[in-house]
């Protein structure tokens, strides 16, 4: 499970090619989990629009992967990297670790969606280890 020099070459590379991407990839995913996982919507009740294309989704979606990007730069250390936003999920939001697959599993849909000829079965490979790895660190506050 833990990340190997490779994959984390894979990861920095693929990275390197879609964050000019990453506010919509983000944008896309987000209205992706609300709309196919009704069940997240729970946490985003305060908000006026959930439906995929709204200005509040695309925003959010932005903030959630220019976090995936920093988290990138932390991939020697992840638990360290994302303390600070594994306490506000625990604590402040309160988030059922569980979400964390779910939108992992959609930002890899949209990643394949939206770099369909990079995106080869070794990128998914690396790229669904660090997700998975970075939904633990995540996860790392609420033990
Ligand atoms: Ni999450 C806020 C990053 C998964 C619910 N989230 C943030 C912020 C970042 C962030 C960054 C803004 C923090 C701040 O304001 O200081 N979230 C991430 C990352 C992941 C993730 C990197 C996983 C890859 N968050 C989730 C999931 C849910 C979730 C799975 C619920 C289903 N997050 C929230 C909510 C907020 C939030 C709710 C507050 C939103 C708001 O603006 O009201």
């Amino acid at each position: 499970m833990s990340l190997s020099g490779k994959d984390k070459a894979v990861v920095r590379n693929f990275w390197a090619k879609v964050s000019p991407k990453s506010a919509e990839i983000g944008g896309e995913a987000l209205g992706r989990m609300l709309t196919a996982y009704p069940q997240t919507k729970t946490y985003f009740a305060h908000w006026s629009d959930l439906s995929p294309s709204s200005a509040q989704v695309k925003k959010h979606g932005a903030t959630i992967m220019a976090a995936i990007g920093d988290a990138v730069s932390k991939i020697d250390d992840l638990t360290g990297g994302l303390s600070a936003l594994s306490e506000l999920h625990a604590f402040k939001l309160r988030v059922d670790p569980a979400n964390f697959r779910i939108l992992s599993h959609n930002i890899i849909l949209c990643m394949g969606m939206f770099f369909p000829a990079d995106f080869t079965p070794e990128v998914h490979l690396s790229v669904d280890k660090f997700l998975q790895n970075l939904a633990l660190a995540l996860s790392e506050k609420y033990r």
